[in-house]
């Protein structure tokens, strides 16, 4: 008996060693899983949002029957013989959108007079019974050619209101509208984005019924089914809709240039969007809806000779820049075109010397290899390592444990160093977690507060006041859930100094 205990014994230990290391593997190995996994935190963005957000800049381009009757809305009774844009060149309009850093143009297919700028089927209102080029003409296809041929992404504004339609205000009209957009989406390639307006019902020629149609704009259009056909055209479009119905994209509220320094890129999934909310978003809201900044280049969307003189001037860019894409938010930059079918050479001049400056400003980033320490590192991972911040992969992140919403990254520099410019990113599909930050500087031996901020979001630039530092501390003070950032900059930005303009 003896003998067979002691024969067992040894084999038994063994077991029992080899489960106690397995169950310590097992455990550490679970716990180290435990610290690691990072869920996102609320709503996400879709694939398509991050494309779009990504794009970040953009141009808008107005160019309808209004470019011939100088009015900024027509009611549908033009007559379509005043279409005749003779040097029209698409060519040039993606030329001048490329050179100034843009990545798409939206062009107005149709506003709210119903003018169609392609040769639709369904209207005898478009370009087919124009002079212009015989009526051969299609501004679409041509548009469409010059974005493939600049490397451009093409989106379309299709005014769901139609003055000139008899049928709106009927049910037929919503089918004559869903061909439009069929037509649209069918024929032209890709279609990065789609704009409803959100003008809708009033007075108008009607096919000659000249009254006035109103319509419920959250019912009239049935937008359930034709979002539905949308995306099934063009399953990577995004909907901007400021029409009744909650689309990718929301409006922010003004058309004067800039988003609420306070930006959450959520809303609510149902009910009213008053005005602030789609100025600042909603901090707990339901669904992703991140803010879409349109504006004009000039006072008016369309052309007008007597605005020649009112084109916005660097200054005035340079505050739209940051005050829409350095707020989570993109810039949708619009531009009259001109009767003779080119964008102003005004237009054009102002925009190049914006891109030129937006390169300047961001030429050198001060924070790029230098050395970067923060105050919690989430398992002390290296998958989590504040270096990630600043390795130029947007991929790659810094977080914290669960349950530290407080925590700083420290650059120091190696020198002392000059700089008026901070950019941050969070690492957006795993959600908009930050509600609070502050920016200080090294100086003289003090930490000094450069800024104090509220939400992040996709990217969030701030200008400072020019300071000389040894370093740079990024202190998140308040956040919805451990941060996530994925990228940080450093700039110092040569001061706009602009010769003194007289408008005649
Ligand atoms: C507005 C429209 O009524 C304007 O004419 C313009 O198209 C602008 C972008 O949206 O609401």
């Amino acid at each position: 008996m003896l003998s067979l205990c002691n024969s067992i014994k040894p084999d038994i230990m063994k077991r029992c060693f080899f489960y106690a290391i397995l169950f310590s593997i097992c455990s550490i190995s679970t716990s180290y899983a435990q610290i690691k996994a990072l869920h996102p935190y609320g709503p996400v963005p879709s694939e398509n949002q991050m494309r779009w957000q990504e794009m970040e800049y953009y141009a808008f381009l107005h160019f309808s029957m209004n470019t011939f009757t100088d009015q900024e809305w027509g009611d549908g009774a033009e007559n379509v013989s005043l279409f005749n844009p003779v040097d029209l060149d698409c060519r040039q309009w993606a030329r001048v959108c490329k050179e100034a850093g843009m990545k798409g143009i939206i062009m107005v297919a149709k506003h709210h007079c119903g003018f169609c700028m392609w040769p639709t089927k369904y209207t005898e209102f478009s370009v087919k019974n124009t002079p212009w080029k015989d009526g051969k003409g299609d501004v679409v296809r041509e548009l469409s050619d010059a974005c493939k041929e600049y490397g451009l992404k093409l989106g379309i504004y299709l005014s769901p209101w139609d003055r000139n339609s008899a049928d709106y205000g009927r049910p037929e009209y919503i089918t004559y509208f869903r061909n439009q957009l069929t037509e649209l989406l069918t024929n032209y390639g890709d279609i990065f984005e789609i704009w409803f307006d959100g003008a809708n019902g009033g007075s108008g020629y009607y096919g000659g019924a000249r009254e006035t149609r109103k319509i419920d704009r959250r019912t009239y259009y049935d937008w359930g089914n034709t979002y539905k056909l949308i995306r099934e055209l063009q399953p990577k479009i995004v909907i901007w809709n400021d029409g009744g119905d909650r689309g990718d994209l929301r409006w922010v509220g003004t058309e004067s240039g800039y988003v609420g320094e306070t930006n959450w890129s959520l809303l609510n999934a149902i009910g009213d969007v008053p005005e602030d909310m789609l100025r600042y978003g909603v901090e707990n809201g339901e669904r992703w809806v991140p803010a879409e900044v349109n504006t004009s280049i000039r006072p008016g969307w369309f052309y007008h000779t007597n605005e020649d003189t009112r084109v916005k001037k660097l200054p005035q860019l340079m505050d739209l820049y940051y005050n829409s894409i350095g707020r989570n938010g993109t810039l949708l930059l619009n531009f009259p075109i001109m009767p003779n079918g080119l964008i102003n050479r005004i237009d054009e001049g102002e925009v190049q010397k914006f891109a030129a400056a937006i390169k300047e400003e961001f030429a050198v980033n001060l924070a790029k290899k230098m050395k970067i320490e923060a105050s919690n590192v989430r398992g002390k991972a290296k998958e989590f390592d504040p270096e990630n911040v600043i390795d130029a992969k947007k991929d790659t992140y810094w977080a914290t444990d669960d349950g530290v919403t407080k925590a700083s990254l420290t650059i120091s520099f190696t020198k002392p160093t000059t700089f008026n410019r901070f950019l941050v990113q969070e690492y957006i599909r795993l959600g908009q977690r930050v509600k609070a930050f502050t920016v200080e500087a090294f100086v003289d031996g003090n930490w000094k507060e450069l800024a104090k901020q509220t939400t992040i979001g996709y990217k969030r630039i701030l200008r400072l006041p020019t300071v000389r530092a040894t370093a740079v501390r990024f202190t998140i003070i308040d956040s919805k859930s451990s941060p996530v950032i994925s990228n940080l900059e450093i700039y110092n930005a040569p001061q706009i100094l602009m010769a003194p303009s007289m408008d005649i």
